[in-house]
């Protein structure tokens, strides 16, 4: 397999863009090596510019979840072309994206559109600090809520990736009023939540962290969550930008039965095109300028491509039973992958819950971030090269997750079985 216009292409970059890429984890310095250019990518497949194609686990990081460049998805595009780019004044699409947001989640009465999943979760922090008059907020360990100042801290995916996890330039004074807690530890929150809860503005956290490998959550440590925020006042985001709209319609949400007051939206919800959201309680949304006194704007904010996108994929989804299929071509992944993990002879463990899944390169049962550190990132590096020669291209560090799109099928996961079995030997 020969990379030549990609390194071309990456010689170039270098010179004028930051590492080459335009977000971190793209430039494949956990693995090593030089990243490919993508020159297309429809269904399951990305298409370099050397002319390989790869059956595709990253999915764009989450939104192609019905495909790449599924046809629902780019007639929906070509009609919104036509009527314009940009308006600058709402328009229709946005109330039905409002409108099917919001009937598809109990928690979420009110919903604003963004521009990105960084954007939806740095608008909820901002209006639960509003909304109580507080400032200390909680996350967990190895969540990642994207590059929001105050989320920043022990963050997972690129930044825990590139080994930054504290980046530079947060100030201080940003810092000190994030508390940082282990996820699933029950005793730790248990602890802050007695002695300060009522200083506490918000608790955010991934319901299923994906941005340190996948873990799962304890079920009791989340009723916890609830029922402690609800006893001190604090504000409850669940940040849903992965999980929204792609393991089941209602979210993890849905699935772990908890109901929070405000999540954050992103990728799936714009089809492949910039969008975030967030959404929850009325009146925790009504302090939103111009009802209230918590500013939040975006000039491109519920753009109508974007929605229209965005509308076709849920749309799709929703019609064509999505979230069951999903679950259908996610356990029949499993089987490949637990399949191949009999055979090799080196320490790893799967873990998937719907179209989501992670090869860990270690037997340590994950439950915190502190569990999928002990993975043996030489091991992950040879898997990630050994399966992308053999045209499979799963996430670029052990700290992803990887993703399944509807386009998956049978003739897929037979090229994953076969980079499996030289992969794993
Ligand atoms: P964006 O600002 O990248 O749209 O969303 C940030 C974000 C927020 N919350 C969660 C749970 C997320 O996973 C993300 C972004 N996910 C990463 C993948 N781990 C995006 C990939 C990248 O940074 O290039």
């Amino acid at each position: 397999m020969q990379h030549t216009k990609s390194n071309e292409l990456f010689e170039q970059a270098l010179k004028r863009i930051p590492g080459g890429v335009n977000s971190p984890v793209r430039a494949f310095r956990a693995v090593g090596g030089n990243p490919f250019f993508a020159q297309s990518a429809k269904g399951a497949y990305l298409h370099d510019v050397d002319g390989n194609a790869y059956v595709d686990y990253v999915c764009t990081w989450g939104p192609s979840i019905l495909g790449h460049a599924s046809e629902p998805v780019l007639g929906a595009l070509r009609k919104a072309l036509e009527a314009g780019t940009s308006f600058g004044v709402p328009g229709p699409l946005e109330v039905e994206m409002a409108e099917r947001i919001c009937q598809s989640l109990p928690s979420v009465e009110k919903v604003r559109m963004c521009n990105s999943g960084t954007e939806a979760t740095m608008s909820c922090l901002r209006l639960a600090r509003g909304y109580t008059k507080r400032d200390r907020i909680i996350k967990f360990e190895g969540c990642y809520h994207g590059h929001v100042d105050a989320l920043l801290v022990k963050a997972g995916s690129g930044a825990l990736t590139l080994g930054c996890p504290d980046s530079a330039g947060i100030p201080a004074a940003v810092a000190a009023d994030t508390i940082c807690l282990p996820f699933n530890d029950a005793a730790a929150f248990q602890k802050v939540m007695t002695e300060m809860g009522d200083t506490i503005a918000a608790v955010i956290l991934e319901p299923v962290p994906a941005n340190a490998g996948l873990i799962l959550p304890d079920p009791d440590f989340l009723k916890l969550l609830r029922t402690e925020t609800t006893r001190c006042g604090a504000v409850l985001i669940f940040d849903e930008v992965m999980t929204g709209f792609r393991l089941a319609r209602g979210g993890a949400q849905e699935i772990l039965g908890i109901k929070p007051d405000l999540s954050a939206f992103g990728k799936v919800i714009g089809g492949g095109l910039p969008v975030g959201g967030f959404g929850g309680r009325a009146d925790i949304m009504d302090w939103l300028a111009p009802l209230g006194p918590v500013y939040q704007a975006g000039t491109l904010s519920g753009n109508p491509l974007a929605m229209a996108a965005g509308i076709a994929q849920l749309e799709t989804l929703f019609k064509e039973d999505g979230f069951a299929r999903l679950e259908k071509i996610g356990a029949a992944l499993e089987n490949v992958f637990q399949s191949a993990l009999k055979k090799c002879g080196r320490p790893c463990s799967f873990t998937r819950i719907g179209s989501m899944f992670c090869l860990y390169f270690t037997e340590q049962p994950i439950r915190n971030l502190e569990d999928v550190k002990t993975a043996d990132l030489e091991a992950f590096r040879k898997y990630f090269h050994v399966m992308l020669e053999n045209n499979v291209y799963v996430p670029p560090s052990q700290f992803e997750t990887c993703f399944l799109s509807l386009a998956h099928g049978e003739v897929e996961l037979e090229i994953t079985a076969k980079a499996l079995a030289k992969a794993l030997s």
